[in-house]
């Protein structure tokens, strides 16, 4: 099993779209292992885009995460972070197949929607930004066939 870290990015939270893409997360066979409501400061939301320091939208980006409450989940499922970036499309929405969640949601390149993991290390390394291990149930769900 492997593990991806999904935000739902606070554009979703606000439009009120938290309840379709969890049903989506769902629909697609992931096991929900954490998940929480929250505001994030500027400073959290720089930490966690920290790779993207040096782009020239990472003001943009990170004044946009801190801007109202997010909803990070750590998902796991089989193949979770390929799984994932596939059902959730590409980060500009006008470049975003049909059926992917940006294609239905994002509103523009900066505020699409969701996040998704790139790579399996870091999808642990992000869930561990959000959640301690202690928030991480292990029991509950059995993960549903894809
Ligand atoms: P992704 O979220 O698909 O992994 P990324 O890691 O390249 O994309 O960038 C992180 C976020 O930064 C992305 O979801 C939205 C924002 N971003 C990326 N490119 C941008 C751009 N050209 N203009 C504004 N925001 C951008
Ligand atoms: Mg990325």
């Amino acid at each position: 099993m492997e593990r991806t870290l999904a935000i739902i990015k606070p554009d979703a939270v606000q439009n009120g779209h938290a309840g379709k893409i969890l049903d989506r997360i769902l629909a697609e066979g992931f096991a929900v292992r954490a998940m929480k409501l929250v505001t994030l400061t500027q400073a959290q939301a720089e930490g966690f885009y920290a790779v993207h320091a040096e782009r020239p939208f990472f003001g943009e980006l990170t004044e946009f995460m801190a801007s109202g409450p997010c909803v990070p989940l750590v998902l796991e499922r089989e193949d979770a972070v390929s799984t994932w970036r596939e059902v959730i499309g590409a980060t500009n929405p006008a470049d975003a197949a049909e059926g992917t969640i940006r294609k239905q949601f994002a509103t523009s390149v900066g505020e699409n929607a969701v996040h998704g993991s790139d790579s399996a290390e870091n999808g642990v390394k992000e869930g561990r930004y959000f959640f301690p291990e202690s928030e991480i149930v292990q029991n509950g769900a059995a993960v549903i066939d894809a």
